[in-house]
């Protein structure tokens, strides 16, 4: 059993409605322990698209990291997501951001999610949830102080 930490992103449709479904459509193999509060947060990358909601899961899973990986697309695809270009709007993305205390660099995945340092989004929901972790292979730097070197402008809790 490994403990996981995945980064949810939507921008298309009901936002809301999305994240939730996603949560919901993780079992049963992957199954939700907690799960940190939404944020709203301004696009990352390609600007010219609607704000995400984004927010992290800590789950457990049996599933090894290229299973979990064509899990999560699986489930993308099942929720609706259609591919358009990188960087651009999303119904939903999933991304492993941490598996267990494992580095992992496979053509396919990368784990630590490799631009999880720069990206406040990711970051501010992790810290809510495991704020004094350090990753993985990476100087030892907790999630918290790695939060508070990022510019973190854009990226509010969400109230709906
Ligand atoms: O990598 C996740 C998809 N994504 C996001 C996101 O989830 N949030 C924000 N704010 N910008 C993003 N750009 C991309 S691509």
């Amino acid at each position: 059993m490994t403990l996981i930490y995945l980064g949810l992103g939507t921008n298309l449709g009901d936002r809301l409605a999305n994240l939730r479904a996603a949560r919901e459509g993780l079992a049963p193999a992957v199954r939700e322990i907690r799960s940190s509060p939404i944020y709203e947060t301004a696009p990352w990358g390609y600007t010219a698209q609607p704000a995400f909601l984004n927010q992290v899961v800590e789950a457990h899973t049996e599933l090894a990291p290229l299973e979990l990986l064509a899990y999560l697309k699986t489930l993308e695809t099942r929720l609706g997501r259609i591919p358009t270009f990188r960087y651009g709007p999303r119904l939903m993305d999933i991304d492993i951001l941490l598996y267990g205390a494992q580095r992992i660099d496979l053509p396919e995945l990368n784990v630590p999610h490799p631009r999880l340092t720069e990206r406040a989004f990711m970051l501010a929901p992790l810290a809510d949830l495991v704020p004094e972790l350090t990753l993985p292979g990476a100087p030892p730097k907790t999630i918290r102080e790695l939060l508070e070197a990022v510019d973190r402008r854009g990226v509010e809790v969400f109230h709906g």
